[in-house]
């Protein structure tokens, strides 16, 4: 189970941050690295590209000085080129360099506004308007200057040209059935490049006969695939793609042109508009498979387990090949809620590039499909643009494709959004967006074969913008006249994309009737083979568990220990690199007394913190080979100051990372300071979770209330995922969690939440009390053969709580987690203990100070650690062992409505009666029901945590 990365590799992407330390400090000195380091540094010197890609930040930096970019003004600008060129064939100066300042300005402003213009909606409901600045009127020109050559300096490709010719070239190319938005990017290199690719004499859309036979015949299978469905499964739901089917020619031509330029893995999200099609006529899924499933059977073999989903959320997987480029295909499970899965899909993609070592990040493309309205209003599109430039989570750049069919379920878009275009959002990091017109195949083929290399030259998100139409109604069997009466009207006579296509190619001479007719019918023949053969189908494997999946399996039922103990020799090695500050490092003053102190502490074993806990936990399993991953606001240094795994040269401002600096061969330890997201990064570390076994990957909260802004990924994935979709996830949930009088805010991670969900042994839930069960939990998420997200109360006073401390040997051998922990050496023989307090996390150590205090010597504690899979077994033995017991109370700090009580009662009811124990059930002690999980009031709060402490203890 401890299968090695190759983290070795110098190209091996996860240690992006270790090499860019490395490098920085081979930079200063190169003496300062290992010897093969320098070689490959040095190696580098010529086209050191690699590393600083990865250092550098957003691609929106220093936007000044990328003003005039059409280099028009000053001297040597177009003006005066033209103005000295007049001069020395004795023409009008004033008027040639006029001619070309009006010129260009009426370029630009194609450049700019010509998608105005473009013909973008198969239906025309809109007929696109006039406007000045797109007509030569507007600069002044008549119709006597349209032939007169005019000097324009290499525009469009074009030394001089007529306006004529200029108009035609404009026209062409940003108002026809493609619309392009992209001078909103500052960078020159890119603009230049999109204007080569698009503008000019020869750039208009062309493709071979064959080409535009295997477009048509792309667009036969997803109109064919539809209709038969249609016909076959009338009152099914589908959600079909009718009046989208250039999607499927589009995303063949994504996959194919990505697989010419190095593409190896695509990692696919898309909703519910399509998916069968996508499946079946892009991803390869067997028509007879769909099919089986339509007639209500399991798209997995029976010994699989799980409450399973509907079949347009299932996630499949397939390679495809063209021109001997083989490129597998990802298509992520997803749920109803639209665009939630985006950021799982782009932590997939990560995590795909870190095991490849895809350091520039061309060998893995996540695409995304969205509908118009989702694309619009969801946030979670917003916050994954905001992630897509950043170190810690960009992947290169996501194809987007909006399926904008022009409506939303019932709602038109001048009700569901305030901006011209559903793309908007992308302007803000600079992607460019390509609007296109479905009903012109060619048109959807070519921009996203231009997508695509900008995405794989750039590396950056880009946007698709495909206009078209829905054919019926939100679904097959819903009525749209209701809302859309003339939008439906106008549908019900239009002919379908294909039908238009095959029309264009049989005109122009390609095919025949026939031909097309054949194309129809062959396919149709083939479809009704597939039918009957679904009839007896059966899966024959389930594609779970596989790839790096393989070798784990379902949990088992015991206590799932693991093997998490470390050697002591170890522990100390491991702790001694953690807090060595390197001669060339300057940490900050009181972070180097606070090094000097855990040393101490290591050294010595005189009780190592929450924060070391997890130190020595992620170190240990760093040189064991298993990779971490911790994300999250302010991760580095932890919200509470605690953690400091990054520590900031106070000189240079230079990160050093004592994690990667364990020893050679060790795995890549990452941490980054996420953006004020939880969604996006909640469900990006997830996603990264689904394709990296065996890595640690935790999401931590600033607080653990504010989670609940992620709540559709904790449903939904994380909570969910195995038993909907047989989706695995070791993911782990960092909540700091507990009632210290800073407020309604910052009190509570809502445990009751996560508990309501637990259910089929879906996740874990846990509450813990020292720094050794915290390590202890944290490798056991890697050292078991099954993976479960797992939910951590995360302290905050606790982190600095002179009692919350471990010995090595708690960690050392012999050791493991304990579901339970009862109090060491406190109080009287077991069969006099009179008073059993139950309780989990913090609160504990509030009871047992004032017990101390109190000198009660029959009042035994038991701290409930985890909380579910809650040990019901181990419960009852150890409530067995106190049979003279009178009182049996559970505390908490929480309210009554909230925290663990509701959950836990029950389960400690039935271990009292499995026990036959005189006490039927638990007392409560705690705050009462409230809406707000925590006062505001500071003397109120130490009250009430003195009562329930008080009540608890039976005072
Ligand atoms: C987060 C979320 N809210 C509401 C819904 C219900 N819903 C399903 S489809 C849909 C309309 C989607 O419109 P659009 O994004 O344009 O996609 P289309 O169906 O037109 O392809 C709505 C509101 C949902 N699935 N997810
Ligand atoms: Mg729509």
């Amino acid at each position: 189970m401890t299968a090695q990365l190759d983290t070795t590799s110098f190209l091996y992407a996860g240690n992006s941050s270790y090499i860019e330390t490395l490098h920085a400090r081979y930079l200063a000195d190169p003496n300062t690295v290992d010897a093969s380091w320098r070689q490959l540094f040095e190696a580098l010197a010529d086209d050191p590209t690699l590393v600083q890609q990865e250092q550098r930040g957003p691609s929106w930096a220093k936007p000044l000085a990328l003003l005039d970019d059409e280099g028009l003004l000053g001297p040597g600008g177009k003006a005066e080129k033209a103005a000295k060129q007049a001069a020395t064939s004795g023409a009008d100066v004033r008027g040639a360099a006029l001619d070309t300042i009006r010129a260009a300005m009426l370029i630009r402003n194609y450049r700019i506004r010509g998608h105005l213009k473009a013909n973008l909606d198969p239906l025309g409901l809109e007929p696109p308007g006039e406007h000045p600045e797109l007509e030569p009127e507007g600069y002044g020109f008549t119709e006597a200057d349209m032939d007169r050559p005019i000097f324009i300096d290499g525009m469009l490709g074009l030394e001089s040209a007529s306006l004529r010719e200029i108009m035609e070239i404009l026209r062409r190319t940003y108002c026809s059935t493609i619309g392009i938005e992209y001078m909103h990017i500052y960078h020159v290199d890119q603009k230049r490049w999109l204007q080569e690719r698009i503008e000019g004499r020869e750039k208009e859309v062309s493709f071979t006969p064959e080409g535009k036979k295997a477009i048509l015949n792309k667009l036969s299978e997803a109109e064919g695939f539809e209709r038969f469905c249609q016909i076959k499964f009338t009152t099914t739901k589908r959600f079909g793609l009718e009046g989208g089917e250039a999607l499927i020619p589009g995303m063949e031509a994504i996959i194919k042109t990505g697989g010419q330029l190095g593409l190896k893995d695509v990692e696919l999200g898309m909703p519910h508009r399509g998916r069968l099609s996508v499946l079946a006529n892009v991803m390869a899924k067997p028509f007879k498979a769909i099919f089986s499933e339509f007639q209500g059977n399991s798209s997995v073999t029976d010994d699989v387990e799980g409450s399973g989903d509907v079949k347009y959320h299932l996630g499949a997987s397939s390679d495809r090949e063209f021109d001997g480029n083989t490129v597998h295909l990802s298509l992520a499970a997803n749920p109803s809620h639209l665009e939630a899965v985006n950021p799982v899909v782009n932590g997939k993609a990560r995590a795909k590039q870190a095991q490849l070592g895809d350091l520039d990040r061309t060998q893995v493309l996540s695409v995304i499909l969205h509908g118009d309205a989702a694309f619009a209003g969801q946030g979670l599109v917003a916050e994954c643009f905001a992630l897509s430039e950043l170190r810690g989570y960009r992947t290169g750049g996501t194809i987007h494709i909006i399926v904008n069919n022009q409506i939303g379920f019932t709602t038109s878009p001048k009700f569901s959004r305030s901006s011209p275009y559903p793309s908007d959002l992308a302007k803000a990091v600079q992607s460019p967006i390509f609007h296109v017109n479905g009903d012109d195949p060619e048109a959807v083929t070519h921009v996203c074969k231009i997508a695509t290399e900008f995405r794989q030259t750039f590396h950056k998100d880009v946007v698709i913008d495909m206009f078209c139409y829905r054919r019926h109604g939100h679904n097959e069997t819903d009525e749209p006249s209701f809302t859309q009466p003339l939008m439906y009207r106008k549908i019900a006579t239009h002919p379908t994309t294909r039908q238009i296509y095959a029309r264009r190619l049989v005109q122009e001479g390609l095919l025949t009737e026939g031909d097309v007719e054949g194309m129809v019918a062959g396919f149709h023949e083939q479809l009704e083979k597939e039918f009957e053969a679904s009839k007896s189908y059966k899966p024959n494997k389930s594609d779970w568990l596989e790839g790096r999946w393989t070798g784990f399996g379902v949990a088992p039922k015991d206590d799932r220990r693991g093997a998490t103990a470390v050697p002591l020799d170890k522990l100390r090695a491991v702790g001694a690199r953690l807090t060595e500050v390197p001669a060339n490092v300057t940490v900050h003053r009181t972070l180097g007394r606070l090094l000097a102190a855990k040393k101490k502490a290591i050294n010595e074993d005189s009780g190592v913190d929450w924060a070391t806990g997890e130190a020595l936990a992620f170190g240990t399993l760093l040189t064991e080979g298993h990779p971490v991953r911790l994300s999250g606001q302010d991760s580095g240094r932890g919200t509470f100051s605690h953690r400091h795994s990054v520590w900031i040269d106070q000189n240079s401002e230079e990160r050093f990372m004592p994690l990667n600096n364990l020893g050679a061969g060790q795995a890549q330890y990452e941490v980054h300071d996420s953006l004020l997201s939880e969604a996006a990064v909640l469900g990006f570390e997830y996603g990264f979770s689904l394709n990296e076994p065996n890595g640690l990957v935790l999401w931590e909260a600033q607080f653990g209330d504010f989670a609940n802004g992620a709540q559709v990924i904790i449903d939904q994935f994380v909570c969910s995922g195995e038993s909907k979709w047989l989706r695995m996830s070791g993911l782990v949930m960092l909540l700091p969690h507990g009632y210290e009088g800073m407020g309604p805010e910052h009190s509570s991670a809502k445990l009751e939440r996560y508990l309501q969900l637990c259910g089929d042994d879906n996740m874990q839930v846990v509450n813990l009390t020292t720094p050794a069960q915290y390590f202890h939990v944290l490798r056991r998420q890697i050292h078991r053969p099954f993976r479960k997200p797992l939910i951590v109360m995360s302290p905050k006073s606790l982190l600095k709580h002179r009692l919350a401390v471990s010995t090595l040997e708690d960690m050392g051998p012999g050791s493991s987690f304990h579901r339970i922990l009862s109090d060491k050496g406190v109080g009287v023989d077991a069969n006099d203990v009179k008073r059993v307090i139950l309780c989990s996390g913090k609160v504990y150590y509030d009871l047992a100070e004032e017990r101390e205090k109190r000198g009660l010597k029959d009042t035994h504690i038991l701290r409930i650690e985890q909380l579910y899979p809650f040990p019901s077994a181990k419960l009852a033995e150890r409530l067995g062992g106190y049979g003279q017991a009178k009182s049996v109370v559970w505390c908490q700090e929480e309210p009554k409505n909230m925290g663990a009580w509701t959950h836990v009662a029950p389960y400690i009811e039935e271990s009292l009666a499995e026990v036959g124990h005189k006490v039927k059930r638990p007392v409560y002690a705690g705050r009462k029901a409230s809406a707000s999980p925590a006062t505001g009031l500071h003397r109120q709060h130490v009250a009430e945590q003195a009562k329930l402490v008080d009540e608890a203890l039976g005072a």
